[in-house]
């Protein structure tokens, strides 16, 4: 059995189907210098990472993108808040049980059980800590590891679609997106190829048959180690709500293997930059911040901002029902990615310059339109893949400034760069005023690949099998989709050929920034973009994408209720959209009444 496993270049071993399926995918960029495996770990396997025997064992820094402070703000509940939404779940499988419910009084019967399973924020800091403790005292070991030296991880969490809530007389947050659903709007966000005059009715042909007409009422999270974990985990969540929901959909999601563990499907490392909630984390250099309220209702910073003329914008705390303080909203969305062309596209599209290969020329335009290379290094600092951008304290330190605010280094249209302008804190000349706007439009994300690795003959085909389907399930937690959320970004930003608008910069050169390459739609049944400075040594230049490299199969949107919330859900109580409201400032809500599981 041992002649039949590989080590790879890591020093990592892995079954030889893996490695296979991995030779076919993975192209370390050629830009790459040599450097020991271990410094290219996931830093979303949240310090799983292991060292190769043979490799030195001095300590690993840590290199998790979210750092829990040890004493943070006591005004925030932990334990009333609900782990994937703060800090996310450490996890290598997970599985999403979309369910409809059949029978009300049963499932609230129901939910007062499987409350105790809940993991909270403070659980998971705590989880956090014990695989910190297991990646010390595990440096050295060979990979995989056994069993008994993995940290056990059994997470759940659960949230309510807008029909779920209304079966359970929950009225709005304080949400409209989340109350009208994600279905309605579809064809907003671009996932519709009807033509724009029709786009305000939902046709639905990219969405998925089962996204288009299953009833979705709310989702069950179960987040693990491992798979096996994981069945046991969604089979105990399942059994408990027995017949008093219909499981609908459950997508399964697994990190990649070996090396490319952390790595989504187009090859680029994941779950780099995560905003540094204050208060709750210890921010690295350069890490995006923001007021928890951001993310989680009710807190300090879930505000609306206003743009009266002529004066600065003003920000309003938004007023919530007590109920909704500590709970938050949750995207989820199924992204198809269409691998195989779009590597097709980086061939037949390298960046030309002398003194760099073909091969090279691919590597770079990729990154141009990612913003990062596939290791992670953010272009805006380096123009070669130099792994010394790797330190957690160096590679989200920038911010497009340096040392000009033009796109010499980084387009404006790059995906990182499109979702998070960063340099807009204080861009001079900016029109729109940027600067109160990005800490609020700050998201965490937590999403896992799903479906199996490029086939070789998907490879050679440069072409998507119609039987495999990969991608990213994509979640972000907001308090709002709209103002500033992932709506907001995916509609105002990604899908806005001209944000951030330049013609009113210094840096104007004439064309429009383009659409986000990675995420952004043109709306309707054309779906040809555009996109601008790409090419360094030509930022007019724009490259045109004839097809999505990224479809939305289906999604949702769901309330995550704080856990006193759900104990009343439990109870039957009727929760009011205008119930002891309380305008947003701090504190996550009263302490959820028993320690979760
Ligand atoms: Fe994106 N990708 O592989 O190209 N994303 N994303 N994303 N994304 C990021 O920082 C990707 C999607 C954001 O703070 C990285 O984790 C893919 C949606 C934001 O600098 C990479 C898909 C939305 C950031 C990718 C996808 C966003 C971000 C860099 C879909 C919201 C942080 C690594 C299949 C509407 C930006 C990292 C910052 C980063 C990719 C989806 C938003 C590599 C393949 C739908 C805010």
């Amino acid at each position: 059995m041992l002649a039949l496993r590989s080590v790879s270049a890591a020093g990592r071993r892995c079954k030889p189907t893996a490695l296979l399926a991995r030779a076919t995918t993975t192209r370390i960029s050629p830009l790459a210098t040599t450097l020991p495996r271990y410094q290219f770990s996931s830093i979303r396997s949240r310090g799983m990472a292991q060292v190769p025997v043979g490799q030195p064992t001095k300590p690993l820094p840590d290199k998790r993108s979210i750092i829990p402070l040890e004493h943070p703000d006591p005004s925030i509940v932990l334990t009333n808040i609900q782990g994937d939404v703060y800090p996310t779940f450490p996890k290598k499988v997970e599985q999403f049980i979309f369910f409809s419910i059949t029978n009300p009084d049963g499932f609230r019967e129901k939910l007062r059980e499987f409350r105790k399973c809940i993991t909270t924020a403070a659980d998971v800091v705590k989880h956090l800590k014990e695989i910190e403790e297991a990646r010390k005292k595990n440096q050295g070991l060979p990979k995989p590891l056994p069993k008994d030296r993995m940290v056990k991880l059994t997470q759940y969490q659960i949230g309510f679609s807008f029909s779920g809530m209304t079966d359970l007389h929950i009225e709005s947050p304080g949400d409209p997106e989340l109350m009208d659903g994600q279905k309605k709007g579809a064809a907003d966000l671009g996932d519709e190829p009807a033509p724009e005059s029709t786009s305000a009715k939902f046709v639905g042909e990219h969405w998925s048959q089962e996204w288009r007409e299953k009833k979705i009422d709310g989702v069950i999270l179960a987040a693990s180690e491992s798979s096996d974990t994981c069945e046991e985990a969604v089979a105990k969540a399942i059994g408990i709500f027995g017949n008093s929901i219909k499981v609908e959909i459950i997508e399964h999601g697994k990190v990649r293997p070996c090396e490319e563990e952390g790595h989504e499907h187009f090859g680029f490392l994941d779950g780099v930059s995560q905003p540094a909630l204050k208060g709750l984390v210890k921010p690295h250099t350069g890490q995006l911040e923001c007021e928890p309220g951001a993310i989680i209702m009710g807190l300090k910073g879930d505000d609306d901002l206003s743009f009266p003329q002529g004066r600065p914008p003003v920000a309003t705390p938004r007023t919530r029902p007590s109920w909704a303080i500590g709970g938050s909203v949750m995207a989820f969305r199924k992204l198809h990615q269409r691998v195989p062309e779009f590597d097709k596209f980086l061939e037949e599209n390298p960046i030309k310059e002398p003194g760099l290969s073909h091969e090279q020329g691919v590597a770079l335009r990729g990154a141009k339109m990612v913003g990062r290379w596939k290791s992670g290094v953010p272009i805006d600092l380096s123009d070669k893949d130099d792994p010394k951008y790797l330190d957690p304290e160096v590679i989200n330190n920038f911010h497009y400034h340096d040392p000009t605010p033009g796109q010499d280094r980084c387009p404006f249209s790059a995906h990182i760069r499109k979702t998070a302008p960063r340099e807009h804190h204080d861009a001079p000349g900016a029109r729109i005023p940027l600067a109160p706007v990005l800490p609020r439009a700050l998201i965490m994300r937590a999403g896992i690949p799903y479906g199996p690795e490029v086939t070789p003959a998907e490879r050679e085909a440069q072409k998507t099998s119609e039987e495999k389907d990969r991608g990213l399930l994509f979640v972000s937690y907001q308090s709002h989709l709209g103002s500033f959320g992932f709506s907001f970004i995916q509609k105002r930003w990604a899908n806005n050929p001209a944000f951030p608008p330049l013609e009113e910069n210094s840096f104007d050169d004439g064309v429009d920034t383009g659409f986000d390459p990675i995420i952004g739609n043109a709306k309707g049944v054309v779906r040809t973009r555009l996109a601008s400075g790409t090419n360094p040594s030509l930022s007019t230049e724009e490259i045109k994408m004839e097809e999505d490299f990224v479809i939305a199969k289906g999604g949702e949107y769901f309330f995550i209720p704080p856990l006193t919330t759900i104990d009343r859900i439990g109870n039957g109580d009727k929760l009011r959209a205008n119930e002891a409201t309380a305008p947003s400032a701090s504190g996550g809500g009263a302490p959820a009444a028993a320690p979760s599981a």
